[in-house]
């Protein structure tokens, strides 16, 4: 594994950073999940908007044109002669002192990994998985937009216990105004007599890559899709629920907080979502 930082690459071993780095001591900075699926980046122009628009809004200076991003992102691909593969794009403030001033950052620091995700097993795609609403509350727009996609994840971490202490693998999570948000590491959509809704981001949620993917898999397939707000009483009495994200792809939830839904299998438009999507990632399913 050739790991890229600074314009350079080094052995798995060898890739280090400084414990003044901002990232590290105040989780200063940015990311991208990212995948590769047959030797292509997946909507890797899409990925590297979000990041300049992160860095926009926290007033970090990335050091390198969207282009050069780009290029170096690519060619950590080619280097590690991956044909599929999840990388991990990051962004930190870089090295400072022990106060938060990010001004004393000098300058900032690209890594780039590229590695493995662990999937879900393949049984949960038909089965689905079972989730639960959270009592975390995703931080609201006033506080930090959660559009940006910083390096602290620790509102979302504190939801992922509760849904690893539930026996679960994911969970909902509300907005501070009560209405569904998202999940923790993935976006969430229902389905309701045909009719596919997604919560509005307003700030409480990430804007997904999978999410607009999916977006545009209801625009091919003709299916209407709606940006709509949604409460738990939504995804419980829905007919299709299901959660997209960058590892997760679109995985159906046959249960949440203990509700069965639908008939507790992945329902018909998740399975031709799923199907189209595949038909725009490239992959014959
Ligand atoms: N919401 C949040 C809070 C996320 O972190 C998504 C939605 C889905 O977005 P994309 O662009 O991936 O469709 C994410 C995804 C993982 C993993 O292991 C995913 C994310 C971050 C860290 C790990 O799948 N972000």
């Amino acid at each position: 594994m050739k790991i890229y930082i600074d314009g350079e690459f080094y052995a798995k071993e060898d890739a280090k950073i400084s414990v003044f780095d901002h990232g590290l001591l105040y989780g200063d900075g940015i990311f991208e999940g990212i995948r590769v699926y047959n030797g292509t980046v997946f909507r890797l122009a899409e990925h590297i908007d979000r990041l300049f628009s992160s860095a926009q809004a926290i007033l970090l200076d990335i050091g390198m044109t969207r282009a050069d991003v780009m290029k170096a992102v690519e060619d950590t691909v080619k280097v590690n002669e991956r044909e599929n593969a999840y990388i991990r794009l990051v962004v930190t403030r870089g090295v400072g002192d022990l106060g938060i001033n990010p001004y004393l950052c000098k300058k900032s620091s690209v890594i780039i990994i590229v590695g493995d995700i662990s999937l879900y097993p393949e049984e949960f795609y038909k089965n689905g998985i079972a989730i639960i609403t959270s009592s975390v509350r995703r931080i609201s727009p006033d506080q930090f937009d959660t559009r940006i996609k910083s390096l602290n994840y620790l509102n979302n971490i504190l939801a992922k216990i509760e849904a690893v202490q539930a026996g679960c693998m994911e969970a909902v999570m509300l907005a501070s105004d009560g209405y569904v948000a998202e999940c923790t590491a993935d976006n969430i959509f229902v389905v309701k007599k045909g009719i596919v809704y997604t919560p509005h981001s307003h700030g409480s949620s990430l804007e997904g890559i999978t999410r607009g993917a999916v977006i545009d898999a209801a625009g091919n397939l003709k299916i209407e899709c709606r940006e709509n707000r949604l409460t738990q009483y939504d995804l419980y009495i829905s007919d299709e629920v299901f959660i997209t994200g960058t590892g997760a792809e679109i995985m159906p939830v046959t249960k949440i907080d203990g509700r069965v839904i639908g008939n507790g299998e992945c329902g018909p438009v998740t399975a031709s979502l799923r199907k189209e999507f595949w038909k725009i990632v490239g992959i014959n399913k």
